[in-house]
C-alpha cells in the first residue's frame, strides 16, 4: 500500500506520531505477534490456522506442557520454526531497524521468538521471550549450541536431560537482564511505540502504562482496539508493514 492509499486517518496519525517522536531523544519500541503478521506468521489470536487448532499455547507452551508431552510440545515447536524459517522481515521490520540510529537511546523489546527483527538488522534488542531457533537443557539450563544427531523427539542434553526451546513459557520468569534492561528504558523514555500486541501478557503487557506513569508518550499502531488504545496519545489503526515505513519517512523529513 503506498502513502496516498492510506486512509487519511491513519496518514493524520502518522503525521501526529512523528512530530511526538522527532522531538524525542529516548525511545522504546515493544512488539508482538502482529508485528510478524505480514511475514505470514499466525498471530496468538488469528483465526485458529493449522498451526494453533489443536493446540492451546496455554497449554503446551509451559514446563508441564513439555513435561506431561515432551515429543508433542517439541514437535509443535520444531512446526513453527520451519514454518518461521520461510519467513522473512517486511518492510516494517526495517522501518524499526533504521529508527535505531535516530535517537540518542533507542531500545527494541520484543515478544516474538521469531527472530525476523534480528535478521532485519535491529541490533538494540531485548527477546524477552527468547528466541525458537537457540536451544538449552530442560533441568539444567546448559546451553545446547547444536542438536545431536537422531531422531529422539525431544533431543537429550549431553547431560541426559531433555533439550528444550530456549524461549520463556508461561509461569517462567523471562530473562531478568532482559526484564532490568527494558524497565530501565521504560522508565527514562520519552516516547514508547508499541507495534502489534494484544497487551495481554506481562510483565510486557505492563510496560506501555509504566512508560505512560513516567511521562512518556504512547504511539499505538494496531489494527485493532487494545487495552493500550485507552491510554496511547496516538493510535495508528494500521498494520505494522503499511504504517511503519511512513513513520520513518515523516519522522526523517521533521529530523531534516
Ligand atoms: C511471568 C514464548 C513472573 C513461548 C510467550 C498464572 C500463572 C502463571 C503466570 C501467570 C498467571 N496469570 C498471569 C500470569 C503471568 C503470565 C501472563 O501474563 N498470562 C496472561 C495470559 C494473563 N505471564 C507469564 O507467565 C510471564 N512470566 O509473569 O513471570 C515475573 C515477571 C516479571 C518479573 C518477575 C517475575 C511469561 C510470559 C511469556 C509466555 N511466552 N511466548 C511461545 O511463543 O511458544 S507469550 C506469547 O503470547 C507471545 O510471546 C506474546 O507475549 C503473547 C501473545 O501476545 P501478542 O504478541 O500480543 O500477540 P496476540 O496474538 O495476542 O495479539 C496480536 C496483536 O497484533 C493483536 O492486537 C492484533 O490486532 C495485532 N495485529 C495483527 N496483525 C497486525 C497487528 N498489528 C499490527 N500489524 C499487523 N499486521
Amino acid at each position: 500500500m503506498t502513502d496516498d492509499q492510506l486512509s487519511e486517518d491513519v496518514a493524520r496519525g502518522i503525521e501526529r506520531a512523528a512530530e511526538l517522536i522527532a522531538g524525542a531523544r529516548r525511545l522504546v519500541v515493544t512488539t508482538g505477534a502482529g508485528m510478524s503478521q505480514e511475514s505470514g506468521i499466525p498471530t496468538f489470536r488469528d483465526a485458529p490456522s493449522a498451526l494453533w487448532e489443536n493446540f492451546d499455547p496455554m497449554e503446551l507452551a509451559t514446563r508441564d506442557g513439555f513435561k506431561n508431552n515432551p515429543a508433542l510440545v517439541w514437535r509443535w515447536y520444531s512446526e513453527r520454526r520451519r514454518m518461521i524459517a520461510g519467513a522473512t522481515p517486511h518492510p516494517g521490520h526495517h522501518a524499526i531497524a533504521d529508527m535505531e540510529e535516530m535517537f540518542d537511546e533507542f531500545l527494541l523489546v520484543t515478544q516474538n521468538i521469531d527472530n525476523l527483527h534480528r535478521e532485519a538488522g535491529s541490533q538494540r534488542l531485548v527477546e524477552l521471550h527468547g528466541n525458537i531457533f537457540r536451544f538449552k537443557c530442560f533441568d539444567r539450563d546448559h546451553p545446547v549450541d547444536h542438536l545431536p544427531e537422531g531422531d529422539e523427539e525431544p533431543p537429550r542434553c549431553a547431560c541426559g536431560s531433555m533439550i528444550r526451546p530456549d524461549v520463556v513459557w508461561f509461569g517462567e520468569v523471562p530473562n531478568l537482564d532482559g526484564i532490568n534492561t527494558a524497565l530501565g528504558a521504560i522508565a527514562m523514555c520519552e516516547v514508547v511505540l508499541v507495534v502489534g500486541t494484544s497487551g495481554l501478557v506481562y510483565p510486557a503487557a505492563g510496560f506501555p502504562e509504566t512508560a505512560k506513569a513516567a511521562g512518556a508518550t504512547v504511539v499505538e499502531v494496531n489494527p485493532e482496539q487494545t487495552p493500550i488504545t485507552a491510554f496511547a496519545d496516538v493510535s495508528i489503526a494500521a498494520r505494522a508493514g503499511v504504517a511503519l515505513p511512513p513513520l520513518v519517512a515523516a519522522l526523517r523529513r521533521h529530523s531534516a
